[in-house]
């Protein structure tokens, strides 16, 4: 890469110069359609309006979240032209989730989307926070409607910080992953090219929120570089996802397994009849799932693994070199392999931790749990899988305590602490339990307090208090009445134990 480049130039304004300023970049399911030229104008804006009106200096970071709509990627995009830093939220988080962003990240402001702005107000009362998509002249459209449509853009080293991206630890402790400019053209250097092929005229559906880099690379990075079009969904269901991706056309879906077993179970695969690509990452896809779409719709899904640290997808395959039941190879740029207890390297076979290292990597804001992820130059996963004699690598399970639900990554330590302050609940441990749609679901042991009923009630009680605490997603699908929790003799909770009895 050349040492200065700015990722929202050489992803928009490289854009129109190659494709053209009326081609379709951004569309939503109610008929919303934003060319390169309108998303081009609307970034230059925003950069205008946050240097401009409201003094961001490089370097300055910026709060963002919102649903995935147009102005989500118009936001995302000024911040990087005016060489500020995008701190990625997800929108369903709640105030008391946003307070350690907001402490870790220390952002010079918030763009939010109107409607998500109270808890953003709750989390940080003194942060300037700018809200967009709602009425009055202060908010962001408007106040882009007013600015000249030109920006020059910040140019930034390569290896300027571009985005903050916040991944949930397992021990519920949020974790900022730090990514440069250059890094998030990387992902369609490796990924992009090599696997994905967008085409121009493609049309792109993803579930995962911009928020989440799997979203973020499907939606932005990936079709921007093409010159494809993006279809922007606020929270759609599986269903509701199937039902858009027939009416619309769509021809490259990316999401979770679960989605696919969902539309699957529910008889709608037809609507999926359309697609030239889809594509599975966020938890494992297993064998059974991939066969029956390829039975249905003579499609094979391109898997993959990717991780926060590392923008995207590292573990891959293209169709024509896909080996059903792997996760793939390591893309071109990337090494991969699995490691023993002692951190020495297992010969084929074998299985241990997976260990990569490539263009991307973790670099965690100021946090010691980087030296645990980072042993001899290897980004150390939390997942065990086994490679195979020519390379391609089978996911058999999380190392670590992570419950990855729906591609959700969930830390059982931060339910367990939403649990314990209800006044039903003595104390709690969660688990993950297999699960057949969502590959796994969040499973609490609860022991409740003298005279409170072990009922349906009950159940449902703690399950909308955990809703209602932490993001929605998060709550315990299961949640079982136990006398006491297992402890060892120094009364350490014995998280195992539990596990064996879900497992059962
Ligand atoms: O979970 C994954 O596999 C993933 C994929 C792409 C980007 C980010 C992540 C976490």
């Amino acid at each position: 890469y050349p040492d200065r480049l700015n990722a929202a130039v050489e992803l928009v304004d490289r854009a129109v110069a190659e494709f053209g300023a009326d081609r379709p970049a951004l569309r939503t399911p109610s008929g919303e359609t934003w060319t390169l030229g309108e998303l081009q104008t609307r970034s230059n804006q925003v950069a205008r309006v946050l240097v401009d009106e409201l003094g961001l200096r490089p370097g300055n970071r910026v709060l963002l979240r919102s649903p995935n709509n147009p102005w989500t990627v118009a936001a995302w995009l000024g911040v990087l032209k005016a060489g500020g830093i995008v701190v990625t939220t997800f929108a369903a988080l709640r105030a008391r989730e946003i307070v350690p962003l907001v402490e870790r990240t220390r952002p010079f402001l918030a763009l939010v989307d109107h409607r998500f702005a109270d808890d953003v107000a709750e989390a940080a009362p003194g942060l300037t926070l700018v809200t967009f998509g709602g009425p009055g002249d202060d908010d962001l459209v408007a106040r882009a409607a007013r600015q000249p449509e030109d920006f020059a853009a910040v140019v930034t080293a390569a290896d300027d910080v571009a985005l903050f991206c916040p991944t949930s630890g397992s021990t519920g402790v949020p974790k900022i992953t730090t990514h440069f400019h250059r890094d998030v053209l990387s992902i369609d250097h490796t990924f992009g090219r090599h696997v994905l092929r967008l085409r121009p005229d493609d049309l792109v559906a993803c579930s995962a929120p911009l928020a989440f880099t799997f979203g973020l690379g499907m939606l932005v990075v990936f079709p921007l570089r093409a010159g494809a079009c993006a279809l922007l969904t606020e929270a759609a269901t599986p269903l509701e996802l199937a039902e858009i991706i027939a009416r619309e056309s769509v021809t490259v879906l990316a999401t979770a397994p679960t989605a696919y077993r969902r539309i699957l179970g529910a008889g709608r695969i037809g609507d999926l009849a359309g697609l030239r690509v889809a594509v599975s990452a966020g938890e494992h896809l297993p064998l059974q799932t991939w066969e029956h779409v390829r039975d249905e719709l003579g499609l094979e899904i391109i898997d993959g693994i990717g991780g926060t640290e590392f923008l995207h997808i590292y573990l891959s395959a293209p169709v024509g070199e896909i080996r059903p039941g792997t996760t793939g190879r390591p893309l071109p740029g990337f090494r991969a392999t699995v490691l023993g207890p002692d951190g020495e390297e297992l010969p084929p076979g074998e299985p241990g931790r997976l260990a990569v290292i490539g263009p991307v990597g973790c670099r965690y804001l100021d946090d010691p749990r980087q030296a645990a992820y980072v042993s001899n130059g290897w980004n150390v996963t939390g997942d065990t899988f086994v490679r195979d004699a020519d390379g391609y690598f089978t996911y058999q399970t999380r190392t670590d305590n992570m419950i990855v639900s729906a591609g959700y990554n969930i830390g059982g330590p931060e339910v367990e602490a939403a649990l314990d302050e209800h006044p039903d609940v003595v104390e709690s441990a969660v688990v993950a339990a297999p699960d057949a749609e969502r590959g796994s679901v969040v499973c609490a042991f609860v022991v409740l307090a003298p005279g409170v009923a072990p009922d349906d009630a009950t159940v449902r009680r703690l399950q909308e208090h955990v809703k209602q605490t932490l993001a929605p997603y998060k709550y315990p699908r299961v949640i079982r009445f136990i006398e006491a929790l297992p402890r060892n003799t120094s009364g350490k909770l014995q998280h195992f134990q539990l596990r064996r009895q879900v497992e059962e």
